[in-house]
């Protein structure tokens, strides 16, 4: 469908706001657990995802944040705040999400904040609490809790003795904050526990993030659900509860894939903007989320696929910003369903790829963000002097 002035002015209008955050792990060398394909443009510094990040943003204009994860980016804890600070003023980019890390030490094999050990509990504490200076130190807002606890066998753990560790657990670190940090928490229905996990969708997110306190919201993976499940009602109900922290995007096709957004379902992405955008229309209210990337990009170029990534984004926020809310709202009430839904798939499939390229152009950016990556010669250099390296590393997950 062609575009009219009105249609562009609200498209420019929507990407003056959005901004998405890319994940330091985007730019390592990631896999699976069968293996993993060394790439020789991997990052393996955080200085190095810095300056990946920093191109990402160059060619986008839309990344100004990086996700940052405590394990993998702060080697020595707290006293890498320093030389991480010095990076961000070295390559422009600003330190998103930071993400503790309470799954991968061995004491954490029968979970952390549910663990059975209190020493176990409390060393998961304590890493939360560290991570949390962490971030007032980098002016980060958002405190990003993923959990892998759980069970794999039936009878095996106490299920609501684990609640409540966890209720006492989230609480304690939530008196940590700073006034302006948020503790954002994410749900996940299995993976590596097999059977239960202790934080296995949004309604259990939705009530330890407000037993922890008013700085507690929900943090939605895309990935993170049951086949089939309505994810954009699921962001309407948060919405309505104001306990919408923030996103994780990837696209799955049947498990927590992390494949590139839009890759399986880009009218699911487009359905949870829209749910997002007419509820800011409807309450005359901006929506206060963090928009996050949380895909591994294992096959693909790195930097190449976060671009993709980002512009597919971009795309489907601005073809939601198309959707009319005042006819829609009045086809709702009336139950008029065939122009309601019609309101939606004209919406989606509007080219608004012209409109976007011009937005871009009267920013100074440039019109196509991967083609002007691919010219710069960043990725040539990067191959070149990270390759030797990276063809005898040691691979691990990021
Ligand atoms: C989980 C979840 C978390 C991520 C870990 C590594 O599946 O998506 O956000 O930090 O993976
Ligand atoms: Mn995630
Ligand atoms: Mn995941």
């Amino acid at each position: 469908m062609a575009m009219d002035s009105s249609e562009t002015r609200r498209i420019f209008q929507a990407l003056e706001t959005f901004r998405i955050e890319v994940p330091s792990w985007g730019f390592a060398n990631t896999g699976t657990r069968f293996g993993k394909f060394l790439q020789p443009a991997a990052a393996s510094t955080t200085e190095e995802k810095f300056s990946d990040a920093a191109e990402v943003h160059r060619a986008t204009g839309i990344c100004p944040t990086i996700a940052l994860h405590v394990l993998w980016d702060f080697p020595k804890g707290l006293a890498s705040a320093k030389e991480i600070t010095a990076l961000t003023t070295r390559y422009g980019i600003q330190a998103g999400s930071i993400n503790p890390n309470v799954f991968q030490d061995q004491i954490y094999k029968f979970g952390s904040f549910g663990n059975p050990d209190a020493s176990v509990r409390a060393h998961a504490l304590q890493h939360t609490k560290d991570s949390i200076e962490i971030a007032r130190h980098l002016h980060s807002r958002d405190i990003s809790m993923w959990f892998a606890d759980g069970s794999s066998y039936p009878g095996t753990a106490n299920i609501r003795q684990r609640k409540a560790w966890f209720e006492d657990g989230l609480k304690e670190v939530h008196s940590h904050l700073s006034a302006e940090q948020r503790l954002l928490v994410e749900y996940k229905p299995f993976e590596p526990a097999f059977y239960h996990t202790d934080i296995a969708d949004w309604g259990m997110a939705l009530h330890l993030a407000r037993s922890a306190g008013p700085q507690g919201k929900v943090l939605v993976d895309t990935g993170h659900h049951y086949h089939s499940q309505n994810i954009e009602q699921v962001v309407a109900w948060l919405l309505s509860e104001q306990m919408l922290g923030g996103f994780h995007f990837n696209d799955r096709r049947y498990a927590d894939d992390d494949l590139t957004i839009g890759s399986i379902d880009p009218y699911q992405v487009f359905r949870i903007f829209h749910e997002i955008l007419y509820y800011e229309w409807e309450t005359k209210r901006k929506a206060d989320i963090a928009y996050m990337i949380d895909q591994s990009h294992n096959l693909k170029g790195k930097i190449e696929e976060t671009i993709q990534t980002v512009t597919m984004a971009q795309q489907l926020f601005a073809k939601a910003a198309l959707v009319d809310h005042q006819a829609l709202a009045h086809a709702q009430n009336r139950c008029d369903l065939i122009p309601a839904e019609s309101l939606l798939q004209d919406a989606f499939n509007t080219d608004v790829r012209p409109a976007i390229q011009d937005w871009r152009v009267s920013k100074g950016l440039p019109r196509d963000p991967l083609k002007a990556f691919l010219e710069s010669g960043y990725l040539e250099r990067i191959t070149k002097e990270r390759g030797v390296r990276n063809s005898h590393s040691v691979s691990s997950y990021a």
